[in-house]
């Protein structure tokens, strides 16, 4: 089949920039709904045209054809529910046939819609058809029951402006602005190549290949909306797509970025997203082995086969206007210094096949390990060095727990003065009592108050930890819940390390340094932690010190020693 492109305008949502600005200022008096940052991705494709040929958020009866076989009740192909998720509350406060502003995160009007549906859908169904899995250890399996709102909302979109974007905005187009460069250079046929990874060798010769195979031009597509959660950043990325783009003719390829909000959902993504390269003016489309891929369910076991988009897309392929150009995995074959598919190597009995997986690159990255130029372009490495540097060079959050005397602010000092005399990062002692004096001096001791104390501990402690430094908290932090909220709010960002100072309540009292316990054994002081407020030993904790009869200066020490077996200071 040779595909030839259609290079007309494909339609828009947009009013004109005269209606779009008295549009606005009468939008202003309408209820409004701020868009969650997958929202604003899902509108500006239905706005632009990338999501052509829907006209806004699915109504129920199309949510349900496009859930139960991939159609619109009026037969197109469509697999994937764009749905508009809000609360019980504001769906409940809409008549039907009511406009709604939507706004970005800034309360920005980007768009008025015209409520026409007003549904609580079945997620569970829906996870079932579209994800092929009641499952939350797929992503948006998960978002599906734990971020989107109960209810959707459905109805015809008026665009009045694109989100804004501050970040590489030349590199932006949206459909019309593609085909238009298209048209211009007479590019008839061209191939998309969608990614949501670092470019390495291996995408390079695939897509090279495709590109001859399909005798086309090439079109490398990446995702900078959302894509699945613990990815190399966007940002990062798109700096390793330019320098790698300096490798392909420039006469022949050029490279666009698409805010999409990636599901994540195998086969079903695959037509989608040949649907939406077919409307960004693409003829061809490279579909790879596992294509979006959400990873393994909770028995451990992948959610798709790694061919199933391929078979699902080829199924398709008529409708979804856009070829598709598939690709077996890469690897690399020693003797011959070249790339192969792995399925069409006869040889290889006699031949040294090499392949380095995304988690062994990961590790490598972590533990500062050579990677071989076979795998990768040198300037590649150096841009994920810089933003995942070894293990021994990122930041990280140390924290202690225990009671009242136990000893965590001493230890928690002693421990800050070596770090700081090993240098290389910046140290920050959040201690219990600074942080009440300091960022917390409005709050008392009632279980909601110490939560909200060790929250902003938490919060503090992570954007240290994002930025390379070694936080170190003490606060007394009983709660095992928040304890374990902050190490998820700070292992997004690098490693977090629980220590016990596990003195007994006796021995506290016993030294009773402050004078608190007496006070407290008398009623004085209310709430008091183990005198009359409760504390959840660490069950867990990455290490628990003892500090009768040990020194300080000991204590101190066995924090640095896990810490170096953690690989978090070098050795
Ligand atoms: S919490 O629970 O983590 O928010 O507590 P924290 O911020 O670490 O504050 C504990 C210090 O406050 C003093 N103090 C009390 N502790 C426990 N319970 C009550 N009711 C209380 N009232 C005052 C006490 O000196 C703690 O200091 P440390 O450094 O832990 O000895």
């Amino acid at each position: 089949m040779t595909m030839l492109s259609n290079l007309a305008p494909v339609p828009e949502l947009f009013v004109s920039y005269e209606s779009a600005q008295k549009l606005k200022v009468e939008a202003g008096t309408l209820k409004s709904h701020d868009l969650t940052p997958r929202q604003i991705c899902d509108l500006e494709l239905l706005m632009n045209g990338g999501f052509n040929p829907l006209k806004g958020f699915l109504s129920e009866e199309d949510y349900n054809g496009v859930v139960d076989n991939m159609r619109l009740s009026d037969g197109q192909l469509w697999p994937m529910p764009i749905t508009l998720d809000v609360s019980e509350d504001f769906a409940a406060s809409l008549e039907e046939g009511e406009d709604i502003a939507l706004r970005d995160q800034e309360g920005v009007i980007l768009a008025t819609m015209t409520v026409t549906d007003n549904w609580q859908p079945n997620k569970a169904r829906e996870a079932e058809k579209v994800f092929g899995a009641d499952d939350d250890a797929h992503p948006a399996v998960n978002y599906l029951h734990n971020q989107a709102g109960k209810i959707y909302l459905g109805g015809p979109v008026i665009g009045i402006q694109q989100p804004v974007h501050y970040d590489f905005r030349a590199r932006r187009d949206t459909p019309n602005e593609l085909r238009a460069y298209f048209r211009k250079l007479g590019w008839r046929k061209v191939v998309a190549f969608q990614t949501r990874n670092p470019l390495h060798r291996a995408h390079q010769e695939l897509t090279f290949r495709a590109a001859r195979e399909a005798q086309a031009n090439l079109l490398i597509h990446p995702i900078v909306g959302m894509t699945k959660p613990g990815d190399v950043d966007h940002f990062t990325r798109v700096r390793c797509y330019e320098a790698v783009l300096d490798k392909y003719a420039a006469s022949t390829t050029t490279m666009s970025l698409l805010n999409l909000a990636m599901r994540m959902a195998g086969p079903r993504e695959a037509v989608w997203h040949g649907l939406i390269r077919a409307n960004h003016g693409c003829t061809h489309f490279i579909v790879g082995r596992d294509h979006a891929g959400p990873g393994k369910n909770s028995a451990g076991e992948d959610f798709y086969g790694p061919y199933d988009a391929q078979d699902l897309y080829r199924e398709f392929q008529s409708e979804i206007g856009c070829e598709m150009v598939d690709f077996k995995h890469m690897v690399y074959v020693q003797e011959r210094a070249q790339y192969e598919p792995n399925d069409e190597i006869k040889d290889r009995d006699d031949v040294t096949i090499l392949n380095i997986s995304g988690t062994e690159l990961r590790r490598r990255l972590s533990e500062g390990l050579e990677i071989p130029e076979w795998f990768s372009f040198p300037e590649v490495v150096s841009e994920l060095r810089k933003t995942k540097p070894a293990r021994s060079k990122q930041g990280f959050t140390v924290f202690f727990t225990g009671f009242s005397g136990s000893g965590k602010s001493t230890i928690a000092n002693a421990l800050m003065v070596k770090l700081m005399e090993m240098g290389g990062r910046p140290v920050t002692l959040l201690d219990g009592d600074i942080v009440r004096k300091n960022l917390s001096s409005e709050l008392g001791f009632s279980k909601e108050h110490r939560d909200l104390n060790i929250r902003r501990i938490g919060y503090v402690a992570s954007e240290i930890t994002k930025n390379g430094g070694i936080a170190i908290c003490a606060p007394i932090a009983p709660y095992a819940t928040t304890r374990r909220a902050v190490r998820e709010d700070v292992e997004d960002f690098g490693a977090f390390v629980e220590v016990h100072v596990a003195t007994s309540l006796e021995e506290c009292e016993r030294r009773d340094r402050k004078g608190l316990y007496k006070l407290a054994r008398e009623g004085k002081i209310k709430e008091f932690t183990g005198i009359s407020d409760p504390y959840d030993v660490p069950v867990d904790p990455e290490l628990s010190v003892e500090t009768e009869n040990v020194e300080v200066d000991n204590c101190a020490h066995q924090v640095l020693l896990k810490l170096e077996s953690m690989g978090l200071i070098a050795g």
